[in-house]
């Protein structure tokens, strides 16, 4: 039976629509974005109302009439997790900063990690930032570890090293992903340049190699940087006072994930913009992608960026010929698992409790056919206090029923 039930402003329930839809709801949003009418019709079966438990048809609250708009998702991709500490080198250890793990690779039988890594504590931008850290990703550089089974790791030492002074990298270099492809390794990260100051602008590079225990070879340049229409105001070291704000990323790039889709180098990453501020979902944090026909670049900004109005650290991945993100941390949509058809447009597929912070995703799992099959298990880091993090294992599961000890979860 249809029902009119848009006496009320019909823009919010278009935005949930918008937000929350799969691509056939999205073309769907878009044919009704521009009705003929200022009517809009939504069916209302007598199923769909038991389903939601709505009572009563003729007086639909506003909440009502947002889940009445919502798509009609399964919970293939409802997901929830558990995190435990490893063994070895990567347990805890006071006085170093382990953290931003890369994905986990398996080369000859043996799982591979990249990580930041630095030592001694924070003391922030009050303190001498010639001489200490301003973050504890500050003066860091990547090392890498291994494992037989993904538990107890040994650390294998240095990867990617700081840059001689002067040089874009000189500061630190952190928060790393791997790519594995045709017989060859990139590690993407991030760069910052001394001095560490608020300002500063934070660029992304690539070192590779021809097998994960390197030597690896840097481009000359950062393979990304920010957009540079932003413009500061005045000479103070403040980031949130701006002549104009920019694009998203007119800040910071950060979190690069490096995929290899239909044939070219898709650089996920994070985008910080000139001039922050707070929303209603919390923190301006949006993700882009840059495309390259070449591993080491040129990468070009898409032109549909922003891709994510939300997120924080990229965990992206290939699923069903499309790219997955796990949307974590900031703004309106974290906290949400996305699917798009193409890696660029992407729609939610399933709203989750939280999520572990900076995820390195396990590779080797069957990522393309089951929704939350790449979130099984991997790493993730741990705030073991302001200055210490390490890196802990999570195991992802897919979560079907809710029941109370000893009763039954069968349904009809
Ligand atoms: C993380 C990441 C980047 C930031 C910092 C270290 O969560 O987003 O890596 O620079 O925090």
């Amino acid at each position: 039976m249809k029902r009119n039930v848009d006496q009320y402003n019909r823009m919010p329930y278009l935005g949930w629509l918008c937000l929350l839809g799969l691509f056939a709801s999205v073309t769907a949003c878009q044919e009704t974005a521009t009705p003929s009418t200022q009517e809009e019709e939504l069916e209302i079966t007598d199923e769909k109302l038991d389903h939601l438990g709505i009572t009563n048809r003729d007086m639909l609250s506003a909440a009502s009439k947002r889940a009445l708009a919502w798509p009609d998702l399964g919970n293939e991709w409802f997901v929830e997790f558990k995190v435990h500490d490893l063994k070895g080198d990567l347990a805890y250890e006071e006085g170093v900063v382990r953290r931003d793990p890369s994905a986990v690779i398996q080369v000859d039988g043996k799982y591979f990690v990249w990580y930041s890594r630095s030592t001694g504590t924070t003391q922030g931008f009050a303190g001498d930032i010639e001489n200490e850290k301003v973050f504890p990703w500050d003066r860091c550089d990547i090392w890498y570890a291994t494992s037989d089974d993904g538990w107890t790791w040994k650390e294998e030492g240095l990867a990617v090293p700081r840059g001689e002074k002067g040089s874009y990298d000189d500061r630190s270099v952190f928060t790393t992903e791997i790519l594995q492809h045709e017989g060859k390794y990139y590690l993407t990260y991030q760069t910052v340049k001394s001095p560490y100051v608020v300002r500063v602008k934070n660029q992304i590079g690539l070192a590779w190699a021809d097998s994960p225990h390197g030597p690896w070879t840097k481009t000359e340049e950062p393979i990304l940087s920010p957009a540079d229409n932003g413009e500061w105001e005045g000479e103070e070291d403040n980031r949130f006072m701006v002549k104009k704000k920019g694009d998203f990323d007119s800040h910071k790039v950060h979190d690069p994930c490096l995929l290899f889709y239909n044939d070219k180098f898709h650089l996920y990453y994070k985008g910080e913009q000139m001039g922050e501020e707070i929303t209603f979902g919390g923190r301006q944090i949006r993700h882009g992608v840059a495309i390259a026909d070449n591993p080491l670049g040129p990468y070009v900004k898409s032109p549909y960026n922003p891709i994510s109005n939300s997120g924080h650290e990229i965990c992206v991945w290939h699923h069903n010929g499309g790219i997955a993100s796990l949307i974590t941390t900031d703004g309106p949509e974290k906290n949400t698992i996305q699917w798009s058809p193409d890696g660029i447009n992407f729609e939610i597929q399933s709203v989750i409790k939280g999520a572990p912070h900076a995820i390195g995703l396990n590779r080797t799992l069957d990522t393309e056919t089951e929704p939350a099959g790449a979130l099984e298990w991997g790493l993730t880091h741990q705030y073991k206090s302001r200055d210490y993090q390490y890196i802990r294992r999570f195991e992802g599961r897919r979560r079907t029923t809710h029941t109370a000890l000893g009763a039954s979860s069968k349904r009809n």
